[in-house]
């Protein structure tokens, strides 16, 4: 893709922190780079109230017009969301293509995306988010042509026949997705009945979960140095020092104001992973927003209502430069943590461990009453341990020490 020069807009509120105005200010930079759009010009905003039909005032987005043309920019980019409504108001004003936040992202995803079920998932989110917008880009078109008389029906008929298509193609993607889905649900039950412990690793974007991935089970997931490199959930195999075998699985990353939109459309490949016995949260060191970035983390886990699986916390690129504020605060949070780095190997070791520990919680002692058959010694799954069994009339009384998540798994077995 050729290089675009973008006119880049913040908003700032009267009040707010400088330095986080500063990291949003990096963090959109660092979006934009990924997509190949160079910022030529930078305008933070101040806007005490929202504009309802322009975000900023009139006469800023002149203002900003005026320095788009001036400084050549193929397009504006703002950094937050705007509506349909003020999208085709702006747009109106600044002559020139116009992206917001949930456009950036979209765009993104669309240009990571390798799978076909997250190329489906992002088509959707990008049908949805066209559909309220048809209108006004149509009618800004028009306006630049320069507004033939009479031409008001053709649009309308226009618009109606690309939102029908549009609606048409939603339907498709939908139910395509939910074949996906339900391929991928029977695939679940299959692998639940299975012994194996699985662990999810979810964080902000770009935090080294897929290195980290890549160091524990030998996997080649895709590393790289930018945001939303991981988009599919891949899932390894991975040998505890214990010799037991866990699954690890990788995700895509979160980042703070992630659309609600990409997040309900990943929902199916999110919960997938989030389906694991235990989450662990990758959170990098380096990033001069690392508390924040973590919050974010967690209360996007709590939206989607994993929160609680959380057992561990992982704080990589120890190696690099760090803020020792927002370490201590990450540190004292509450969750048990490793700090460490792939890069230099360090820490890991003690990862694998942590990660044993977590398993070891994670099993329960259960007593079953199985029929006198016997049938029940080939049902034990490897990895479960048979603590004693008692012959009695009625049954064999056993006491099992099980993975919490295989207890009604023995529980079938059992005679009451
Ligand atoms: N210095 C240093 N760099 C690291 C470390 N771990 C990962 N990185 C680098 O950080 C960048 C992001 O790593 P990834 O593993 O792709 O991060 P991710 O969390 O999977 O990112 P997304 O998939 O984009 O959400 C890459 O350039 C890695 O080489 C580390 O411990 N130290
Ligand atoms: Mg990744």
């Amino acid at each position: 893709m050729e290089d675009k020069s973008a006119l880049l807009i913040t908003i700032n509120i009267p009040g707010s922190n400088p330095r986080e105005a500063y990291y949003k200010e990096m963090e959109i930079r660092s979006l934009l780079e990924t997509l190949s759009i160079r910022v030529a010009f930078h305008i933070p905003f101040t806007v005490k109230e929202e504009n309802p039909n322009t975000l900023i005032g009139p006469g800023q987005a002149v203002e900003a017009s005026r320095i788009a043309n001036e400084t050549e920019c193929d397009i504006v980019v703002i950094n937050s969301f705007i509506s349909a409504r003020m999208e085709k108001n702006l747009t109106s004003i600044l002559s020139l293509p116009l992206m917001d936040r949930e456009s950036v992202i979209l765009s993104i995803f669309l240009k990571n995306a390798h799978s076909k079920e997250a190329l489906l998932q992002i088509e959707k989110a990008e049908a949805e988010y066209l559909r309220p917008r048809l209108r006004g880009r149509l009618d800004n078109l028009e306006q630049q042509r320069g507004g033939v008389k009479g031409s008001k029906g053709l649009g309308e008929r226009l618009i109606e026949l690309d939102r029908r298509k549009l609606d048409r193609r939603i339907n498709v993607l939908t139910k395509e997705l939910e074949r996906i889905e339900k391929i991928r649900a029977t695939q679940k039950k299959e692998r639940k009945d299975g012994t194996v412990f699985s662990f999810a690793l979810v964080g902000y974007t770009n935090a080294g979960k897929s290195s980290i991935m890549n160091a524990l089970t030998g996997a080649d997931v895709l590393i790289e140095d930018k945001l939303f490199a991981t988009l599919d959930t891949t899932t390894r195999k991975m040998k505890l020092k214990n010799g037991e075998i866990v699954l690890l699985s990788d995700t895509v990353g979160f980042i703070e104001d992630l659309p609600h939109r990409l997040i309900s459309a990943f929902s199916s490949t999110l919960n997938e992973a989030l389906d694991a016995n235990a989450l662990i949260i990758v959170q990098d060191l380096e990033s001069p927003n690392s508390y924040d970035n973590f919050l974010t983390t967690v209360n996007t886990l709590k939206e989607l209502g994993a929160e609680e699986k959380v057992k561990l916390l992982v704080l990589n690129k120890v190696d690099k430069e760090y803020d020792d504020y927002n370490t201590i605060r990450l540190k004292n949070y509450g969750y048990d943590y490793v700090v460490t780095s792939v890069k230099e190997n360090i820490g890991l070791d003690e990862l694998l461990q942590k990660l044993e520990d977590i398993t070891e919680l994670e099993e329960e002692t259960i007593e079953i009453k199985a029929p006198l058959d016997g049938t029940i010694f080939s049902k034990i799954r490897k990895g479960d341990t048979i603590i004693s069994v008692e012959y009695k009339e009625d049954a064999i009384h056993m006491r099992i020490r099980v993975k919490k998540d295989l207890i009604p798994y023995y529980e079938k077995f059992s005679l009451e």
